[in-house]
């Protein structure tokens, strides 16, 4: 059997160790290499000629670089189910690349390292084979001391698209390949370090720390802040130490050394338990406010460089995140060093997934076939032994979706006495017969009410620590539904916390847009159901990021009886780092601000204090209160916000309206009512104070977002809403009052809407009441309101209410009640895949003006949801990416009384009943004016 397709791990590597840095003379491999996608006889030969052949950056992924194309599935292995073999056409990239040593390059022993080769490569130096790899997010290491010359080495390696190893590596993903980690060759001094592990625990009763390193080397420790020197390995040493935790990654900088060897060390200090059916570190239970997150970057895939994943490691502090789950792989080590370094809780997870299997109810799975079992324990031996010495790491996962079987089980086994200190996950044994965690994805608010009750019947299972290892599907507009998740975990001890699926949109750049699963010709695929991250593919966090932020922050500031609770829902600190300042708006405008007198409080605890001394305010007025940095982290500047509050002061005055009304005039064919001009026969608005308008009308639909076609919209669109047919019953002047009956019903069904508008003027402005009552409709609507179009030139919003960004019913912690202005762009929310986006909640006012300030005024009685756009529902749900959206002449306002919730139904639990918007009799106000 060729070796491509043997189930084994493979052969010639060395036996996996840490990954660290040290003194010993190393030289990067990365860089400008010879390539060419299509097996070449004798390529790895010594004098091969290469110099037709393309050049190609390594590290990368050849897809990326015009060599065959990226294709996107989610489960379906994109080749025949046929174990262990794979395609005979299978893209194999040829790879050269020569370098000479540097002059003092010592002689002796060296190491040549791969940190990640998707998926299998044969390697040879100078002509000699090192050996063949797979495991593609795993190192392999190979002994080339030997073979090393002066000048002229050629190291050739090829790499197979497809192997044996793709049936262990089915992650919901792109399919890329190639040398997308870095290559290094390291010199390896006789009497230096070969692998350590140091173990640095944390006694949270004693506040000693015990750190022992194990190595087989003569190795001495040196940890200058805690006054240790020359301590050698192997015997434990006590020290009074500050702890390791995510929000306060506290290191100590040290040494490890030999002879011939230095090897620089951070250490952090944490011990990781279970007690009391709790996962705790350093005897603090954990509530894990997590991210699932890919290795993904849309011009480079899976190779992504050191900034970018600090990048990520920032952007992820800042919005308040705690903890990673490396979904489906251990990544690029350089992430974690970054999570030592800036704290983040990490679940380490094996690069292992057979979800392939699943469609055929998991008949032939490796996990159960003893063929693989090697396979299996090599990949496991792999992460543990390359990260073992990471403090961020507090979890093993075995993988991800690859059912169960004595495969995982052995892994299980094998980490567990490899590594007795940090518990195993594994959220595919659903029995929990060989995990430490119980683990679920995608559970409804109510199973893990269940399980928070305790009542599950499985004891084992009953008893321990409990996290959402995937929930909050990110997908598109959304998730929905995540306060609900965050209220269960703090109300059940065992209910820890969980990681949103997922962190990052893997859309792919390609010109003006991202692409997605089947823009690449590809002949199956999962479509977009690949952007499904809470930031867009260029980072940028997506509203579902803003929100998971706001509620996951760690300092909570609510309204008490006449005063502020600040509660601290941090796992370790205290407040003390924290400022607390005020500000007092009246209708959205700054009238006062302060400081606000805080004492520290402590984790777990919350305080009273009084509101400061406000100013008397005319209008609706808001007290904000935020809680900021007092001075610069490592991962934000002084100032940056964690957590803040929103208190009501006083209500909106309530403003007499002038008797004043206007009568009804029909005249020369004309149907005038105050500052508005109707058409006659369907008493629709079509000027309003000058401005020429299609007025407002009766609309329910909003283009589905992936989470409504997961869930609602197949029934919306069997009752016909997104085409309802209007039809005027009467338009009646009725005393001052100009009412228009309709009938809204959507083509060949009887069920209906029936919608009653009745104008009314005040003056300078035009009073709206709507009336609407289902006739035979039932089940829940998009949303409820209105559509109505005004000039392109009104390209201005400012409102009073609810944002700055967009919220929805199950999703609008995160927007405050202020005044706020955007442009009509700049109400866009992006989404990769087209879809209803960009609404703003519980507007008191909203102005849609043009560059000269003028335009039209809307009031609500008291507040509307409102939208404003340059093309219609129907062109947003017809879009398939972002260029297909041209604005065209007008821009088009939805004003709604309701929207229907997002929940998170692409992958989870739908809408929750009290956010479901049900047809029903509904009654509400809106006002026209000018705005000048
Ligand atoms: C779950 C996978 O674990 C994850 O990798 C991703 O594919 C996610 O679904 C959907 O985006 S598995 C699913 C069967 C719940």
């Amino acid at each position: 059997m060729s070796y491509v397709e043997d189930p084994g791990p493979g052969y010639g590597s060395l036996p996996p160790r840490a990954a660290f840095a040290s003194d010993a003379a190393s030289l990067s491999l990365s860089g400008t290499w010879r390539f060419r996608l299509s097996p070449t006889a004798d390529f790895e030969r010594d004098g091969f000629d290469d110099s037709a052949w393309d050049e190609l950056p390594v590290p990368s992924m050849w897809q990326l670089h015009g060599y065959g194309k990226p294709a996107y599935t989610n489960v379906h292995y994109p080749f025949p189910v046929d174990p262990p073999h794979v395609p005979s056409d299978n893209p194999t990239g040829d790879h050269r690349r020569r370098f000479d040593l540097p002059a003092a390059w010592p002689a002796g022993p060296a190491v040549l390292r791969f940190d990640g080769i998707d998926s299998c490569a044969r390697i040879w130096l100078n002509g000699v084979e090192l050996g063949v790899t797979k495991g593609s997010r795993l190192p392999s290491e190979f002994e080339v001391g030997p073979l090393l010359r002066p000048r002229d080495n050629v190291l050739a390696v090829r790499v197979h698209q497809w192997s044996a190893g793709s049936y262990l590596e089915d992650q919901d993903m792109w399919w890329l390949s190639g040398i997308f980690r870095d290559v290094t060759l390291l010199a390896r001094p006789a009497g230096g370090i070969e692998d350590y592990w140091l173990r640095a625990d944390y006694d949270h009763t004693t506040g000693l720390g015990t750190v022992r390193v194990e190595t087989d080397a003569d190795v001495l420790l040196d940890i200058p802040e805690l006054g240790v020197s020359a301590h050698p390995a192997g015997l434990a040493l006590e020290v009074p130490v500050e702890p390791w935790s995510a929000e306060s990654p506290r290191l100590y900088d040290g040494t490890l050394s030999t002879m011939a060897e230095r090897v620089p060390v951070r250490i952090g200090f944490r011990t990781v338990t279970i007690d009391d059916g709790q996962l705790k570190v350093n005897g603090r239970r954990l509530l894990l406010r997590g991210v699932n997150r890919h290795e993904h970057h849309p011009r480079t895939g899976r190779a992504v460089p050191r900034d970018v994943a600090l990048a990520d490691v920032l952007l992820m502090k800042r919005h308040n995140v705690n903890a990673v789950r490396t979904s489906h792989y251990p990544p690029d080590p350089a992430f974690l060093e970054l999570c030592d370094e800036y704290g983040l809780w990490v679940i380490d997870e094996c690069d292992l997934e057979t979800h392939g299997f699943g469609p055929l109810e998991w008949r032939g799975n490796p996990s159960a076939e003893p063929t693989w079992a090697d396979a299996y324990l090599d990949r496991m031996r792999r992460t543990v032994e390359r990260d073992k010495n990471r403090p961020s790491v507090i979890l093993w996962s075995l993988g991800n979706e690859s059912h169960t079987g004595p495969n995982l089980k052995r892994m299980a086994e094998w980490t567990r006495h490899r590594d007795p200190t940090r518990p195993v996950h594994y959220e595919g044994d659903h029995e929990c017969s060989y995990v430490d965690v119980h683990s679920r994805m995608y559970a409804t608010h109510a199973e893990v009410e269940s399980i928070g009750l305790r009542s599950d019947p499985n004891e084992r299972r009953r008893d321990l620590p409990f996290l959402l290892c995937e929930y909050g599907h990110a997908m598109g507009n959304g998730p929905g539904g995540l306060l609900e998740y965050r209220e269960l975990f703090e109300r059940y001890p065992n209910c820890q916390g969980g990681f949103v699926w997922e962190w990052l949109d893997h859309g792919l750049a390609a010109g003006d847009h991202f692409a997605y699963g089947g823009d690449f010709g590809e002949p199956i695929h999962d479509g977009n159901f690949v952007i499904d991250g809470l930031v867009f593919p260029d980072r940028t966090p997506s509203p579902g990021l803003v929100e998971y932020a706001k509620i996951i922050e760690p300092v909570r500031i609510e309204a008490d009886a006449d005063a502020i609770r600040v509660s601290n829902h941090y796992d370790v600190v205290s407040t003390a780092h924290l400022t607390f300042t005020w500000v007092l708006e009246d209708e959205g405008i700054a009238v006062a601000e302060g400081v606000l007198d805080v004492p520290t409080v402590q984790s777990g605890q919350s305080v009273s204090v009084p509101f400061p001394r406000l100013p008397a305010t005319g209008g609706e007025s808001w007290l904000t209160v935020s809680a900021s940095l007092t001075s610069p982290s490592s991962w934000a500047p002084g100032g940056h916000v964690v957590g803040w509050g929103q208190l009501p002061v006083s209500p909106a005055r309530v403003t007499e309206r002038p008797a004043r009304r206007g009568p009804v005039f029909r005249t020369a064919g004309r149907l005038l009512l105050g500052i508005g001009e109707f058409e006659p026969a369907t008493g629709r608005l079509t000027t309003l104070g000058g401005h020429p308008v299609q007025g407002p009308r009766l609309d329910v639909w909003r283009a589905t977002t992936d989470n409504d076609r997961a869930e609602s919209a197949e029934g919306w669109r069997e009752a016909g809403l997104y085409r309802l047919q209007h039809r005027v019953i009467t338009v009646d002047a009725d005393g001052d009052d100009l009412v228009v009956r309709t009938r809204v019903a959507p083509p060949a069904l009887a069920s209906g809407l029936l919608a009653d508008y009745t104008w009314t003027s005040l003056g300078d402005r035009l009073q709206l009441r709507v009336e609407i009552t289902p006739d035979g409709l039932e089940g829940t609507l998009p949303r409820l309101g209105l559509t109505m179009a005004v000039p392109g030139a009104l390209g201005t919003a400012e409102w009073f209410g609810a944002g700055p960004g967009e919220a929805y019913p199950d999703s609008r912690q995160a927007a405050r009640i202020g005044r706020f202005s955007r442009s009509v762009d700049g109400l866009q929310t992006p989404y990769v895949f087209p879809q209803e986006n960009g609404n703003r909640a519980d507007a008191r006012w909203l102005r849609l003006t043009d560059a000269e300030g003028t335009g039209l005024h809307v009031e609500g009685d008291p507040v509307f949801d409102f939208t404003a756009r340059r093309w219609t529902s129907a062109d947003l749900e017809a879009a398939r990416h972002t260029p297909d959206l041209v604005a065209g002449e007008l821009v088009h306002l939805t004003l709604d009384v309701a929207q229907h919730g997002l929940g998170s139904a692409s992958c989870g639990p739908g809408v929750l009943p009290r956010y479901r918007l049900v047809a029903q009799k509904t009654e509400f106000t809106l006002r026209f004016g000018v705005a000048n």
